[in-house]
């Protein structure tokens, strides 16, 4: 299905003079505050979040799951979905694909279907996660860190094959997540597993081509629990540093244990130069994979002080960074939990671009500790929905793209045209 521009026009103008008296009131009280709102638009229309392409269907957990209706059953209709979210937000114009879930059957159709839809395609991801259908070695001990060599062979020949897709379809990068580690203390050596493991990632990243990055993501635990092989940003760091200049750390905002200070893993991977991406996502308790933003919002902020301070300093910026949702959708309906998500992100976005980082140096450098917190606080605390509505009227996405996702019917439109019962592969 397609959304007509005219549906967006329709939509658009019953919001509007309620979003002008907003945005008019939000420009004055910034212009006192000597803050160039125009500019901070501009910034929020230009940024883009992946969507993945696992997360089009409703995610689940051991125990069930309960199926929204009218998921995609290919690569083409998780494409359109994506392109339909894209329509309605002008945010979301990349997919990310995870094989050997989305092999492409022609490159050259997939690569128009994306087009026409203004879409890209980010990052590809291995999956030596699962042992695939005919697999006869498995990935049961693990994958790039397994004991036996032909078994890290397959692992490693499998990536070779991911970014060889990722090749053919445009991307430039590849996103490499283990799941290797071990449940039982004893079980694993973790010197051997971890020199395992950056041998095996040595012959990938030789495979990369010159304009290509490899991102190295890390996990404390989930489905090892009692270790992993890369399970901290400092072990992806020193992996990354090990591999060469093309290869990342990758930052999974649910790949922390509890009250882990993620701002701060940002800000010391970035002053190094190597974060070269993110997974957007909440949790309350473990790797949740919840809406962006709705348990703790000002972490999310905060993070993004960072990135911006980070992205700012052009010294060790170098690398433009993935920006991704990695979340998953057990009781909303997965295109409109994607939304709020990506409102989300360009919602902290915005209020981190409102921190006055001249005021708040000069509060740290003199220890002035109440007025540095009021500074973060002061952009924190502001209502930037606005300034997000205005950057999507601008762009010609919706002004309330889940209330128009909901006046089209879309997912019921999806349901008719694919069925109630269809299941995205994924997770
Ligand atoms: C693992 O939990 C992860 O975050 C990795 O990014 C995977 O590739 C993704 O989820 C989906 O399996
Ligand atoms: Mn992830």
């Amino acid at each position: 299905m397609k959304i007509e521009s005219s549906a967006i026009t329709d939509h658009n103008q019953d919001f509007y003079s309620s979003h002008k008296t907003e945005i008019d009131f939000l420009n004055k009280k910034m212009d006192t505050k000597g803050f160039d709102l125009e500019g901070i638009i501009k910034k929020v229309i230009d940024f883009n979040v992946a969507i993945p392409s696992w997360a089009l269907g409703t995610g689940g957990t051991r125990f069930g799951r309960f199926p929204t209706g009218g998921e995609p059953r290919n690569l083409e209709e998780k494409i359109e979905d994506v392109g339909l979210l894209h329509a309605l937000n002008k945010s979301s114009g990349a997919i990310s694909l995870h094989i050997p879930w989305d092999i492409p059957e022609n490159y050259d159709n997939i690569k128009s279907l994306a087009s026409n839809l203004d879409l890209k395609f980010d990052a590809v991801n291995s999956n030596t996660f699962q042992d695939q259908e005919n697999q006869t070695l498995s990935y049961k001990y693990g994958s790039l860190s397994h004991t036996k060599k032909q078994v890290r062979q397959l692992a490693i020949d499998h990536n070779k094959e991911v970014i060889d897709h990722g090749i053919q379809l445009g991307s430039k990068s590849i996103t490499v997540w283990l799941s290797d580690g071990s449940n039982f203390p004893g079980q694993q050596n973790f010197r051997k597993a971890l020199m395992r493991t950056l041998d095996s990632l040595l012959e990938i990243y030789d495979h990369l081509p010159n304009d290509w990055k490899v991102l190295v993501e890390y996990k404390p635990f989930e489905p090892n629990f009692y270790s992993t092989v890369i399970p901290d940003w400092g072990t992806s760091l020193l992996l990354a540093s090990k591999l060469g200049n093309k290869a990342f750390s990758l930052v999974d905002l649910g790949h922390h244990l509890p009250n882990t200070n993620i701002e701060q893993i940002v800000a010391t991977l970035m002053l190094e130069g190597k974060l070269g991406g993110f997974h957007f996502n909440d949790s309350k308790f473990a790797d949740d994979d919840l809406t962006v933003g709705v348990i703790k919002p000002y972490q999310l902020f905060l993070i993004f002080n960072e990135l911006i301070y980070g992205m700012e300093d052009k010294a060790n910026y170098t690398q433009p960074l993935s920006w991704m949702i990695d979340a998953s959708h057990n009781v909303k309906d997965p295109l409109e939990d994607l939304i709020q998500s990506v409102e989300a992100i360009k919602i902290a976005y915005a209020q981190a671009l409102l921190v006055d980082r001249q005021k708040l140096e000069e509060a740290r450098e003199t220890n002035d500790v109440v007025l540095a917190q009021n500074i973060l606080q002061d952009a924190f605390r502001t209502d930037v929905r606005s300034i997000i509505s205005e950057a999507r009227i601008r762009m010609g996405a919706a002004c309330n793209p889940v209330g128009l996702f909901r006046s089209l019917k879309i997912r019921d439109q999806l349901i008719k045209e694919r069925g109630l019962k269809t299941i995205a592969t994924g997770l």
